[in-house]
């Protein structure tokens, strides 16, 4: 299964990939992990990176494409993956588009989750990470509906909804149910 997941920011993108990459028997990748592990690393991109995230922003598409292509060369995702986080933008969607196409294959499916605003601000905020204060949390609101929402017409043929209110185990089962349900 090669999918992608769409979803504002605390949606849960990140819990639920793990828990759909455990059953799929494919990798997680997510480019906000990706990011956050070159920052420990101290490496140019990480730093480059923080810039952006400490604001809520999107990092530059150059630097983003180039490090999900090199990921996404790597022999575990050959079997499928789960990209958590990218793309996010119609332009990423298109780079992605590219990157598959030279290796002969397609998305099978894009899950997008849906959740209030106010219900993702409560859950960022308890979790506490250094870009989860609520000024930040508006704006990569914000940077979600500006640059990401178009995505979901991008991927009308292959989107599949879910409601991401709930618990963690009912949410992974209700994608799993809708991702059986495509096309019926
Ligand atoms: P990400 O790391 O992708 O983070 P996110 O969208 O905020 O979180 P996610 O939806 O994965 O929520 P999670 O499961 O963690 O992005 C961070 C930054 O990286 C971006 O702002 C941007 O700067 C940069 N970036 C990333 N990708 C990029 C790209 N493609 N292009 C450019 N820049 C990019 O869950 C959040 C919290 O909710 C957790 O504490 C979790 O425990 C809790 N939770 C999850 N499910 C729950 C449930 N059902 N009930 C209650 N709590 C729940």
């Amino acid at each position: 299964m090669r999918l992608v997941l769409v979803g504002p920011p605390g949606a849960g993108k990140g819990t639920q990939a793990e828990q759909m990459a455990k059953r799929l028997d494919v990798p997680h990748i997510s480019t906000g992990d990706l990011f956050r592990a070159n920052l420990k690393d101290e490496t140019e991109l990480g730093l480059e990176a923080k810039r952006y995230m400490d604001a809520g922003n999107l990092v530059p598409n150059e630097v983003t494409v180039a490090m999900v292509k090199d990921r996404l060369g790597d022999s575990d995702a050959a079997k499928g993956f789960i990209l958590d986080g990218f793309p996010r933008t119609t332009s990423q969607a298109g780079s992605l588009g590219e990157i598959l196409k030279d290796k002969g294959l397609e998305l099978d499916a894009v899950v997008q989750f849906e959740v209030d605003d106010e219900v993702v601000v409560q859950r960022l905020l308890a979790r506490g990470r250094s870009d989860d204060n609520e000024d930040v949390i508006r704006n990569r609101q914000q940077v979600y509906r500006d640059e990401t929402f178009p995505l979901l017409q991008y991927y009308a043929d292959r989107l599949v909804v879910v409601d991401a209110v709930g618990e963690v185990d009912e949410i992974t089962e209700r994608v799993f149910t809708a991702l059986d349900n495509r096309g019926a």
